[in-house]
């Protein structure tokens, strides 16, 4: 089974600004855990860390065909960007959002997700873990790919 995941924007700073927030882990850490699971349950895993939005819509597109399920923690462009839950939608493929932080506890405009609603679920605020369980789910759920 092949698996994508999608990291957004400014993820590439995890541990090394505001650890107050997003903690101490390194999102080379995060990666290490997420092929560690992939490794462990016999699933290929994709994982690609992007800026821009037409980066992460083109690399949605590039799963087609490939991948059996998505993950993606879109940060920022979780609370606007219609292309990113447009893209995700047109793939057919199950879907895991992820976040760090509880979104649901911190301001009001991160209390709003456009991505939700074209994923299977959602795992916010349980860190880094939420990538391994996400992975976990999809590796029980999806059909073969
Ligand atoms: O909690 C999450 O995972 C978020 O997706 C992270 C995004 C934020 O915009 C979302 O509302 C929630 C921000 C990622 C930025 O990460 C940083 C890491 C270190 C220093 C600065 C930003």
């Amino acid at each position: 089974m092949n698996i994508l995941v999608i990291h957004g924007p400014n993820l590439n700073l995890l541990g090394m600004r505001e650890p107050t927030v997003y903690g101490t882990t390194t999102l080379a850490e995060i990666d290490r855990l997420i092929e560690q699971k992939a490794n462990s349950i016999g699933a290929a895993v994709r994982i690609k860390q992007y800026s821009s939005e037409g980066d992460i819509v083109d690399e949605i597109h590039r799963a087609i065909g490939w991948a059996a399920g998505i993950v993606i923690n879109p940060a920022a462009y979780t609370h606007y960007s219609i292309a990113i839950r447009d893209a995700l939608a047109a793939t057919g493929l199950p879907v895991v959002e992820v976040h760090l932080s509880n979104i649901s506890a911190r301001e009001s405009f991160r209390q709003i997700s456009v991505i939700s609603g074209v994923a299977k679920g959602v795992l916010s605020g349980l860190g880094a873990h939420g990538y391994v369980y996400a992975i976990d789910y999809l590796s029980q759920t999806c059909a073969v790919s």
